[in-house]
């Protein structure tokens, strides 16, 4: 995995394109919309947008519920809207990565309409059908959306499969015609000039061999990692990724180490790279014990093989500074502190809008003010197996995926400058506060910094294909690692923490300077290094980058 490559020097901004920015004034953000801030994007320093998906859909999960893969949803704008956002992207030296829903479509696909129609129509395969078990749906399993991941049909009497909303029936990846007909429509995308892909859902395409009741149907794991996963990913790789030059990321749903490697081992021919959820949706709050030894156990294992990726947040998980920093009195230190990390750390960095100008979590008043299917549903459910509404609606707001999706914060005019109409959902309202604007005008904003930490990786192949090793064992607070490559070394030292904290060097060597550190970049101003016994003070969320000359 040393062998370089452009899309292992990737800095990927995440585009959630309906919260970005509104050109039309119908309160959605669209491409139109994106078109305009490429060059606040280009400034970032990044190389590469993904952007959410914009296919046609009746939206019931924001856009990952697909009725046509050819079509541009009309909410997001034209098909000349999307070409003229790649020609953009490209015409400012980016790529755009499209994020593509291939476990299931919408209910309103056509492929549905006509599986549903009757037993023996040609697509009913297309689709995972079983009979019921004595009037009971055939198995206990749930989706991650609803208590059963079945649901009858009336009209043929059996149930289909849905691992996410109802309507999102689950594709058939076992039959030939689907996997064929998918890959058509990405040579589509790809062959109008697409760079990259983000594959969703990918860990559940196969799935499990018997229809039988799982012992513990609230760990869904059984709806992923089932026998013939590995084979579509190759054949896929076969007939459709190896015959263009982009990047593949895969959504991996409870993928560790020992499995993870499987899908970015570059011997193997499936996917570029990963994104695991042991952080993301494993670890609630902040617990750098835990980080240490995921990020420890994950370098071990892609070392030498692939590559993986570096996120806190997505749409799909709450806003970084406010799970994972303090968003409070310490908001920009611990944007920039969380900034640091992930840019240093092995991996390919992912900003999620907003993210770069440390904008927080929302807290919406009631449960009407929220959007997220998955959210509202668990709500429902809760409240009606009677848990006081109240107490449901409280215990939902942390993790809700509308945290990250409340529209991005332009300036401190009307609705942040995201629209001139009524926004789609809820603005923050700390957007007088945090804002792109406000950034831009303060050389020491997250914004700054982000730009700053950003250049440094376009110049130091250090931070894409260093090594990497941690110095700092189980240290509770503080996160200090070492990366090397080609004759560059390099030590990055964190402190996660509202007090100041001593490091001490485990190692003689460094501790005695053997070689002279300069700073590269530090979150604070400072002048001091380690002294000569080879400690080290650092204030409350304070990060820096030593160089060893
Ligand atoms: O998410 C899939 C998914 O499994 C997430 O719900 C989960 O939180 C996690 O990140 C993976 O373990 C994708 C999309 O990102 C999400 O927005 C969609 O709702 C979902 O697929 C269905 O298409």
């Amino acid at each position: 995995s040393r062998k370089p490559a452009w899309w292992k020097e990737s800095v990927v901004y995440q585009v959630y394109w309906r919260s970005f920015r509104d050109t039309d004034g119908d309160g959605i953000g669209d491409l139109k919309g994106v078109i305009e801030k490429l060059d606040y994007i280009r400034s970032l320093g990044v190389t590469m947008l993904w952007v959410n998906p914009f296919n046609e859909s009746p939206d019931k999960d924001n856009g990952y519920d697909v009725s046509d893969y050819y079509a541009i949803m009309k909410k997001a704008g034209t098909m000349a809207d999307f070409d003229r956002l790649l020609t953009e992207t490209h015409a400012r030296g980016m790529k755009l990565m499209m994020d593509v829903v291939v476990n299931h479509t919408s209910d309103r696909h056509p492929w549905f309409i006509e599986s549903r129609s009757t037993r023996n129509n040609p697509k009913r395969d297309w689709y995972i059908w079983q009979d019921g078990k004595d009037g009971e749906p055939p198995t206990n399993w749930r989706s991650y959306f609803n208590p059963s991941c079945w649901e009858l049909d009336e009209a043929t009497g059996q149930y289909y499969m849905h691992s996410f909303a109802t309507e999102q029936p689950d594709l058939n990846w076992a039959n030939p015609e689907v996997r064929e007909e998918i890959y058509k429509m990405l040579r589509f995308w790809l062959d109008k000039g697409v760079d990259g892909l983000r594959l969703d859902a990918l860990a559940l395409l196969a799935k499990p061999d018997k229809y039988a009741d799982a012992e513990n149907p609230r760990d869904i794991r059984y709806l992923t990692h089932n026998p013939g996963l590995h084979d579509y990913l190759q054949e896929m790789n076969r007939e459709v990724f190896r015959h263009y030059d982009i990047m593949t990321v895969g959504e991996i749903a409870f993928a560790t180490p020992e499995t993870g490697v499987l899908f970015v081992d570059e011997e193997r021919n499936e996917l570029n790279t990963l994104f695991h959820f042991e952080v993301a949706d494993e670890m609630p709050e902040w617990d750098m014990v835990r980080f240490k030894r995921i990020q420890m156990l994950w370098a071990e294992s892609l070392k030498g093989r692939g590559f993986g990726s570096q996120f806190l947040n997505n749409h799909d998980h709450t806003r970084q500074v406010s799970r994972y920093g303090n968003d409070k009195e310490y908001r920009e230190e611990s944007a920039k502190l969380l900034a640091t990390m992930i840019h240093t750390l092995p991996g390919i960095p992912y900003i999620y809008q907003g993210e770069e100008i440390g904008m927080t979590g929302v807290r919406y008043e009631t449960i009407g003010d929220y959007q997220d299917i998955a959210m509202i549903n668990k709500y429902v459910e809760e409240v009606g197996k009677g848990g006081d509404p109240a107490a449901v609606l409280r215990s939902l707001q942390p993790l809700s995926r509308d945290n990250s999706r409340s529209p991005m914060h332009w300036d401190d005019s009307t609705n942040a400058g995201f629209t001139k109409g009524t926004p789609w959902i809820k603005i923050n309202p700390n957007y007088r506060e945090i804002n792109v604007e406000r950034a831009e005008q303060d050389p020491n904003s997250v914004l700054a910094f982000y730009r700053k930490l950003i250049a440094l990786r376009s110049r130091s192949p250090v931070m894409v294909y260093g090594d990497f090793t941690d110095i700092s064992g189980d240290d509770a607070h503080l996160y200090v690692y070492m990366r090397e490559y080609d004759g560059t070394k390099w030590i990055v030292l964190l402190n996660h923490g509202e007090s100041p904290r001593i490091f001490t060097f485990p190692e003689a060597a460094i501790a005695q300077k053997t070689h002279n550190p300069v700073l590269v970049l530090g979150t604070h101003e400072t002048s001091e290094t380690w002294n000569d016994e080879g400690t080290i003070e650092l204030r409350p969320y304070e990060a820096r980058i030593y160089e060893m000359k």
